[in-house]
């Protein structure tokens, strides 16, 4: 079904789940799409003015209409309270311990994901607007504090490891965005000054995608705006790349600010 509706393949532990319930609604739309379109052209015919010359002041007597109307709504409740609440509150309510996932701040700005990780310590620098700089500091990250230090700032590029929850706090600093990762099934509106948690399980490395993708070095995990921000909204592209845990921890220490590196070059 996935493929007939055109869907991507899956890459997250709760995809599958959320595949489904589009599946089901997609079924059931159809029915009731044909449904409505056979009684439609049966109304047409039967009750065309040259079958019926003389208007019929009592109108239709049986119930057949509102038992289907009803079936209709309880199908729909079903899906509701079902299988949408559900997935939902699983999305909403149970989200994993910080300690045991990959913490991560995604700042959206037109038209870029900036993207922080704590570092070493496990906690995230200070930040404050007015240190913000679009040429070194797109974070306003503060070099002051002592917990930045260790921190890594990416532009477009989100590492993450797989089979392991990202926990992902969602910001954007000047107008709505929307973080987009299709593949993940993950798509969450970043609102200025709100912070918006999200958080989902890659299940599926970039290169197990690219191999069964037959696309090889070519393939990657793309971070969309699903968000109509600006002029620029096309190019806010960014890329997701999900690695095993010792790919990651190799990454997180490749891109670890070195020591003599003072505090105003993190960005390099
Ligand atoms: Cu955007």
């Amino acid at each position: 079904m996935e493929k007939f509706l055109g869907l991507p393949e899956v890459a997250s532990a709760h995809g599958a789940g959320l595949d489904n319930l589009t599946a089901i609604v997609h079924w059931l739309m159809l029915v009731i799409f044909v449904g409505w379109g056979v009684f439609f052209l049966f109304a047409l015919f039967r009750f065309s003015a040259k079958r019926n010359p003389k208007a019929d002041y009592h109108g239709l007597k049986s119930h057949a209409s509102t038992y289907v109307e009803g079936a209709v709504a309880l199908a729909e409740a079903v899906l509701l309270i079902g299988f949408s609440i559900p997935l939902w509150s699983d999305r909403v309510d149970d989200f994993p311990e910080p300690k045991d996932a990959v913490e991560v701040r995604v700042v959206a700005e037109q038209y870029a994901w900036n993207i922080h990780y704590p570092g070493a310590d496990g906690i995230f620098g200070r930040t404050a607007v007015e240190l913000v700089d679009a040429e070194t500091n797109p974070l306003g990250l503060d070099s002051d504090d002592p917990a930045a230090a260790d921190d890594i700032t990416t532009i477009n590029q989100l590492h993450l490891p797989v089979d392991k929850s990202a926990l992902i706090y969602l910001t954007t600093k000047d107008v709505i965005h929307s973080f987009t990762l299709n593949r993940m099934r993950v798509k969450q509106d970043a609102v200025p000054g709100l912070e918006t948690p999200l958080w989902f399980t890659p299940t599926v490395t970039t290169a197990q995608m690219a191999a069964r993708e037959g696309s090889g070095e070519d393939f990657n995990y793309e971070i969309s705006c699903s968000q109509l921000c600006g002029l620029g909204h096309y190019r806010m592209r960014g890329f997701l790349k999900i690695e095993t845990q010792e790919e990651f921890d190799a990454w997180l220490v490749d891109n670890a600010p070195s020591e003599d590196e003072g505090g105003d070059d993190f960005w390099n």
